[in-house]
């Protein structure tokens, strides 16, 4: 896609020829290993980001109206707390929740600009395009890329900044990766930047399960998806009515697992690797983590990345949690 650039919208991709290969690489090395594996960033593509917003209003997935509820009830302390003018968001998705955020910067009168970072390019493009008419005045500067890669092409601030990752996907990076980007991301904020970052708390896992496993078979949907985007993507051929949507907390570690399980013996071809593939019956292919969090473990991860805890928001439930931090 061609970037749009006028006055108050830019949209920079920073995904390119190198991008492919990390979805070949990471096949490649996730396909071959004792325990299969992908990283979820591959679900995303146009129609993994539909279901991941019908997910978002299934009535077993409590994240999503939980963190909004949290948002409407903390959005002008936050606003007059961070004195933030401009609004940078990572994985931003269709930016819900972000309007919240947005509604009361604009009523406070400091919104100028809003920085949409995500890797599905259809994404920012619709969000940016749809976020300026609403909000006139503000502008927008969409960044399609890895918020593990390219938070260096963020633009230059404009003055105070607030960063966003909602939804809980930092629970989707294992602990050492999470320890990692939040260390990268604290070496592009300054020190009048401040961090909101959204995450699932520990709670009884029938919960978390539902959640993960809905009646209406949406998140199976979203979880088969990454098959076909393999099909598409590096000429796989896998069948995808031979694999069924796996979802379990793991009590130790803390973190639900999305896997797709092989219903019986298989052989995958995955063309452009020239590689076959072997899945036992019932072999399981991990596809995603989504790790629950405590108070503790959140403070100890901020600070792991010389991040400071400024304030928690909490729902009365105590079912999800809204931290903003900033240098510690
Ligand atoms: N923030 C939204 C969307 C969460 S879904 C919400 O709270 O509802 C996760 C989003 O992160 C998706 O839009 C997905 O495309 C994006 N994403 C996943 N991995 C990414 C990566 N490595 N770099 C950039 N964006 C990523
Ligand atoms: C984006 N991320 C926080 C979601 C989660 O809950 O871990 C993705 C998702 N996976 C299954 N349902 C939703």
């Amino acid at each position: 896609m061609e970037p749009i650039l006028d006055s108050t919208i830019e949209v920079r991709s920073y995904l390119g020829p190198a991008d492919e290969r990390t979805l070949a690489d990471d096949v490649l090395d996730g396909l071959t290993r004792p325990l299969k594996e992908l990283p979820p960033k591959h679900l995303y593509d146009a129609r993994g980001s539909e279901l991941f917003d019908a997910i978002c209003e299934l009535p077993e997935y409590y994240q999503t109206r939980t963190e909004r509820l949290i948002l409407r009830t903390q959005a002008q302390t936050i606003v007059a707390r961070t004195s933030a003018v401009e609004l940078v968001e990572l994985g931003s998705g269709s930016a819900d929740k972000t309007r919240v955020l947005l509604d009361a910067m604009e009523a406070a009168r400091t919104l100028r600009r809003y920085v949409p970072v995500d890797v599905s390019e259809t994404t920012v493009h619709a969000v940016a395009e749809r976020l300026v008419e609403e909000y006139p005045g503000m502008s927008v500067h969409g960044v399609v890329g890895d918020f593990e890669r390219h938070l260096t092409h963020l633009p230059s601030p404009l003055g105070p900044r607030l960063f966003v990752f909602l939804g809980g996907t930092i629970g989707n990076f294992p602990p050492g990766s999470r320890r990692r980007f939040l260390r990268g991301l604290r070496k592009v904020m300054g020190p009048d930047d401040h961090l909101l970052l959204g995450t699932d708390l520990v709670k009884d896992p029938r919960i978390i399960e539902a959640a993960y496993d809905d009646s209406a078979g949406v998140t199976a949907q979203f979880n088969l998806n990454v098959l076909h985007v393999l099909n598409r993507e590096l000429g796989a051929n896998f069948d995808v009515d031979r694999f069924e949507h796996v979802a379990f907390f793991d009590r130790k570690r803390e973190w639900i697992e999305m896997r797709l399980r092989a219903t019986e013996q298989q052989h995958v071809r995955v063309e452009a690797l020239d590689l076959d593939v072997e899945f036992a019956p019932r072999e399981e292919l991990r596809t995603e983590i989504s790790a629950k969090f405590t108070p503790e473990r959140l403070r100890s991860d901020l600070a792991a990345a010389g991040l400071e805890l400024v304030e928690l928001y909490t729902d009365p439930n105590k079912l999800f949690t809204v931290s903003l931090s900033r240098l510690g």
